[in-house]
């Protein structure tokens, strides 16, 4: 077992995004861990971004799954691996291999990953494994697959500074792969001539750091690429030679080009001609170009299409695998890409083999020693859970992975889960809306206390590795599937002792007959040592026996394509609609994403009270003349509702969105909002090549949600349950924050007051909090302070509209103990500016203290904000919001 590691520096991975941070952790004697970037780490050079650099206050044991439990009691790990393996073995043995399921995710290690797969395609005999990569990386995958005969990214990371022109599509770089878009601006920073175009319906965080932003319609992309297509053939700019030497299939491409043209582009997208032409002869003149793109490609029901539109313009060029050109699919998670490599996906096999082909079959089926082999598709994630909703599947493991949240149609998802015979859930949280609905629940150890490898965007594999030993009973991944497969009666082929021995049969099976005929190939990793393997050095595939240089590598400037021609493949890509178009009953486009410092379902990041500063409520981005046309006004509460469920956030009022298009993001699950899983809305309309769901896109509605009163209130112990028809929680650095708002109207308001702030009832003998209060109820404002042992421990504000109150300073004000009725008025006094909401959360510099700055004229820009305040000059996650701030600023000046 691994203990923790004390006053040693140990180098790991970042467990957030796929930009694959290098992390030195530094756990100390008084159990805190002290987190650096790693300056050896090809991926950051010692940068992280916000999420990194606040890893270590994710680290504490509130709220872990400890123990294994059955039926929600706690049972022993013997007991909790039996039942698992009796009642798969049960189930296949009544019902056949198709009636079980693992949906596992792109956040378990790549050793954990491969044994998940190895266990449902080679023993239990079904390819019924998907992962939530389909759900992020599955029309990428789908798009290179067809283009390239293979899933090959072929760039690395120096491409984005080498280029002269970088193309973000559907990609909010700044926010979702930070460190990447700061190596970016620094490339740009030394080199004007560098070019960047953002192509996304929202103004941004990225776009604001664009030279041009194209806000075009939601999922026009196809028209775009296509427009893009036929204007490089008509200004000359293709390169012949290449796609005469290495590829098929251009005519129809271009024909179909053609078709779109300028002027289908421009009524498709609703770009104006002088925007796409100023594009498209910027790309047409500019040899290295780096396309881009993330989820607002992928997460379409043309998304495979969209991935082939761009990967066509760059085939076209001949403009892929050189330095600075090429295509980029950014990957999300920690571990999409060795997800990918294990063939986790239910359509593939291993190691970049084809599920399909006998001879694949045959390779893996032998080093895997296994007696059977799936040979034919297994359920993708939307229909695995339609599956088990209509009673198909029976039995169903989901490892490292949220689907109540994270799924389209989540409603449906959750009810399904709640009628099958059987759910099990290895987490590393007690309480998820996931884990709410397991039969039995697995304890896993996290970030910090497994090890293993995890794969970048840019096919660097680098390891993950333990300073902390695991929280309560938690074991790792591999382990609790190692255990399974053993009890289900297959000791020999998975007599692991630890994940080395994993990887080394994974590197063996990428090598295993392999001879330049598939891209993935770590042969040289084939026999490496257990000590070699944990000092294992970060490294860029392929690896094959007998290379270890590393210098970075790129595929398909020379061609030599996966497909049976070796050529690659054009694709004709005709423009479509989202499946879900708003109409009279919904008019408005649901697009939905990520924010700066909230990962997914935020089982992490709501630990840390700095994360939490950033934004600390569900919202829905709605430009202002959609605010005004439906009667919302700033800072309100929205109900967006359609017809799979509901939800109530706060309306973000700005021209940063798109008019007929508002933006929630996907972050808040039950334990953090009453009622914003926003994923009850989202269809489950998929891609009909990868089946990848349509996330970006929904059909709905919204309408002022009519609250009788509001409220916002900090408590020093989390609430157990908030009884109010709207409230939002967030951590602070002394307690809890919460936002509130109500239907109903309270009679006697001190009741409600202990009632919402989880106060004993007065008269309470044991009660020994005292509560001062101030009301106004013609006003409708009521404002409470509970003290318990001369100590606030409890302030709330109720309002008819919703509460003007300095969040951060009651915040202060209850850390520093201040005076009962300072508190109450609800307002710094003169002496204490107020820093407003949090831009800078690693120096918690607010919006008011920059925006002070920025017009009293002693900053003109990010630097000088930097050099005053320190804002920025840390992790840089927040220089976008600050440019932003001076732009809004230098406006008025300008008109
Ligand atoms: N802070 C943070 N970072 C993360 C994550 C996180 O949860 N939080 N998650 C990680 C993961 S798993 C992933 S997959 C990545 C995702 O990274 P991104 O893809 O950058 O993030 P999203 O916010 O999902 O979506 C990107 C953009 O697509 C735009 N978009 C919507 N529809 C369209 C369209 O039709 N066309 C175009 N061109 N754009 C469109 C949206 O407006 C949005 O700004 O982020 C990773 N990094
Ligand atoms: N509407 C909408 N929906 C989306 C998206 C979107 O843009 N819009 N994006 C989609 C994308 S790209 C993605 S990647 C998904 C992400 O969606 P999810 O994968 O559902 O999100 P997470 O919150 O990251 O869930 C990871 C879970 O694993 C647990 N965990 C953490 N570490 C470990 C570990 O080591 N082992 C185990 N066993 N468990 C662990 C965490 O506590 C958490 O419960 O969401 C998708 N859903
Ligand atoms: S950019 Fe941030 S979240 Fe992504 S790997 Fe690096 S430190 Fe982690
Ligand atoms: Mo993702």
């Amino acid at each position: 077992m691994t203990q923790t590691v004390t006053g040693t520096t140990v180098r790991t991975t970042c467990p957030y995004c796929g930009v694959g941070c290098g992390v030195l952790a530094n756990a100390t004697a008084d159990g805190t861990v002290a987190i650096t970037g790693d300056p050896a780490h090809p991926a950051n050079r010692g940068r992280l971004c916000s999420k990194g650099t606040a890893l270590g206050e994710t680290l504490d044991l509130d709220g872990r799954l400890l123990h294994p439990e059955i039926a929600g009691k706690r049972v022993s790990w013997d007991e909790a691996t039996r039942a698992v393996a009796d009642t798969f073995s049960r189930t296949i043995a009544e019902h056949g291999p198709d009636a079980v399921a693992f949906y596992v995710s792109g956040q378990i290690l790549t050793e954990d990953y491969a044994i998940a797969n190895k266990l449902m395609k080679g023993f239990i005999g079904t390819a019924n494994i998907d992962t939530n990569s389909r759900l992020c990386m599955a029309s990428s995958v789908a798009g290179h697959t067809r283009a390239f005969g293979t899933d090959t990214v072929p760039g690395c990371y120096e491409d984005l500074e080498e280029a002269d022109l970088v193309v973000l599509v559907g990609s909010n770089t700044a926010w979702c792969h930070p460190v990447l878009f700061q190596r970016l601006m620094a490339a740009r920073d030394a080199r004007a001539n560098l070019a960047i175009v953002v192509i996304d319906p929202r103004r941004t965080a990225t776009a604001t750091f664009a030279d041009l932003h194209l806000p075009l319609a939601p999922g026009s992309d196809v028209a775009l690429f296509n427009g893009l297509l036929a204007h490089l053939h008509d200004a000359g700019a293709l390169d012949q030679d290449y796609i005469a030497a290495h590829t098929e299939g251009f005519e129809a491409a271009l024909e179909q080009a053609h078709e779109t043209g300028l002027e289908g582009a421009c009524a498709l997208t609703g770009l104006d001609a002088p925007a796409l032409r100023r594009f498209y002869d910027l790309f047409a003149r500019t040899e290295r170009v780096v396309t881009v793109y993330s989820q607002g490609v992928n997460q379409s029901t043309s998304g495979s299409d969209k991935v082939n539109a761009i990967l066509n313009c760059h085939l076209a060029t001949g403009r892929i695998g050189r330095p600075g050109m090429g295509p980029f699919s950014v990957t999300g998670q920690p571990n999409a890409m060795g997800g990918r490599e294990v063939g986790g996906l239910a359509n593939q096999l291993a190691c970049h083999m084809e599920l399909e082909n006998p001879a694949h079959r045959a390779i893996v089926q032998s080093v895997w020693r296994a007696p059977v082999i799936a040979d034919k598709p297994g359920l993708k994630a939307v229909d695995m859970f339609r599956a088990v909703a209509d009673g198909r599947i029976r039995a169903i493991w989901i490892m490292g992975t949220n689907p109540v949240d994270s799924l389209p149609e989540a409603d449906l998802v959750r009810r399904a889960l709640e009628a099958c015979p059987f759910v099990v859930v290895s987490d590393v949280m007690h309480d998820t809306d996931t884990t709410q609905v397991a039969d039995v629940l697995l304890p896993a150890a996290g970030w910090g206390e497994k090890d293993g490898t995890v794969t970048n965007s840019a096919r660097q594999i680098s390891r993950q590795r333990a300073f902390l030993a695991p929280a309560g009973e938690a074991r790792p991944d591999w382990r609790i599937i190692r255990d399974v497969a053993h009890a289900m009666g297959f000791e020999e082929a998975f007599d692991y002792a630890g994940p080395a021995d994993i990887f080394r049969e994974h590197a063996r099976l990428s090598t295993e007959k392999n001879d330049g005929t598939r891209d993935f190939d770590i042969g040289a990793c084939a026999d490496i040592t257990n000590d070699a393997y944990a000092t294992l050095e970060p490294f860029q595939w392929p690896r094959p026996a007998g290379r270890s240089d590393g210098a970075p590598t790129r595929f398909f400037a020379q061609g030599g394509f996966y497909t049976p021609r070796r050529r690659a493949r054009f694709i004709a890509t005709p423009p479509k609609q989202s499946a879900s178009t708003p109409n009279d009953a919904f008019p408005l486009v649901l697009n939905t994403g990520r924010i700066r410092d909230h990962w997914h379902t935020m089982t992490r990041t709501a630990k840390s009270p700095r994360l939490s500063r950033h934004i600390a409520e569900p919202f829905i981005e709605i430009h202002p003349k959609d605010a005004e046309y439906f009667d919302i006004r700033p800072a309100s509460l929205v109900r967006v509702a359609n017809r799979y469920g509901a939800a109530v956030v706060r309306a973000l009022v700005s021209n940063a969105a798109r008019p007929g298009a508002v933006f929630v993001p996907f972050h808040w699950a039950g334990q953090w909002a009453a009622n914003a899983r926003i994923n009850a809305l989202v269809t489950g309309h998929t891609d009909p090549v990868s089946g990848q769901p349509e996330t970006k896109s929904a059909a709905v509605s919204i309408r002022p949600f009519e609250a009788a009163w509001h409220g916002f209130a900090i408590v020093s112990d989390k609430p157990a349950k908030i009884e109010a028809d709207y409230w939002a929680l967030a951590k602070t650095e002394v307690g809890w924050r919460v936002e509130l708002a109500g239907t109903d109207t309270p009679q006697d308001w001190q009741a409600r007051a202990r009632g919402l702030l989880g106060l004993p009832g007065e008269g309470n003998d044991h009660c020994n909090t005292d509560i001062v209060s101030f009301s106004d109820a013609r006003a409708g404002r009521h404002r409470f302070a509970a003290f318990a042992g001369g100590r606030v421990v409890a302030a709330l504000f109720i309002d008819r509209e919703p509460v003007a109150v300095s969040r951060n300073w009651a915040i202060e004000h209850i850390q520093t103990g201040g005076n009962r009725l300072a508190l109450l008025a609800g307002r710094p006094g003169a002496d204490m500016p107020d820093p407003g909401a949090i831009v800078c959360s690693c120096f918690s510099i607010g919006v008011n203290q920059i925006c002070d700055l920025i017009t009293s004229g002693r900053a003109t820009n990010v630097a000088e904000v930097g050099a005053v305040l320190k804002a920025g000059t840390n992790c840089g996650s927040c220089r976008s919001e600050i440019r932003s701030l001076i732009d809004d600023a230098r406006l008025p000046q300008a008109m």
